[in-house]
């Protein structure tokens, strides 16, 4: 796991200030539901951001960040989820499994393109993956 992720599940901001740019860094609005993820598609900052996402459910969802290698994620034998250990080390912090509602995750990015999904059994299949440019 790197350093640089913390979870931060008590704090949640409100939604106007989904994509503002702060002193302390930038958030970004995160929509989940069944079976899609969505954002506001623009690049954000390099530094310090949180994500805040949102879950519309009905069903729980995670978030998972990785760098994107340029390649098709793996996926496991299962043929329904990506093989996060396989590329572990792409991997830039994420939310476990949760209900609906709203969590917030911080990471500190680096410039470069990343992806993000759910990979709960057929979730990421399904459609829920997104990308994050950070410059
Ligand atoms: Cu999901």
């Amino acid at each position: 796991m790197i350093a640089l992720v913390a979870l931060d599940a008590g704090v949640s901001l409100p939604a106007s200030a989904a994509g503002a740019n702060h002193a302390r860094g930038t958030t970004v609005g995160i929509y989940e539901r069944d079976f899609r993820i969505r954002t506001h598609g623009r690049p954000v900052a390099a530094g310090p951001v949180t994500l805040v996402v949102r879950n519309g459910g009905p069903d729980m969802h995670e978030l998972l960040v990785f760098r994107d290698r340029g390649r098709r994620l793996p996926m496991r034998s299962d043929g329904l989820t990506v093989d996060e250990d396989a590329v572990e080390s792409f991997k830039v912090g994420g939310l476990e499994p949760g209900e609906p509602g709203t969590r917030s995750l911080k990471l500190d990015l680096r410039p470069g393109r990343y992806i993000m999904f759910c990979n709960m059994a057929g979730h990421e299949l399904a459609g829920m993956h997104t990308e994050l440019v950070v410059r």
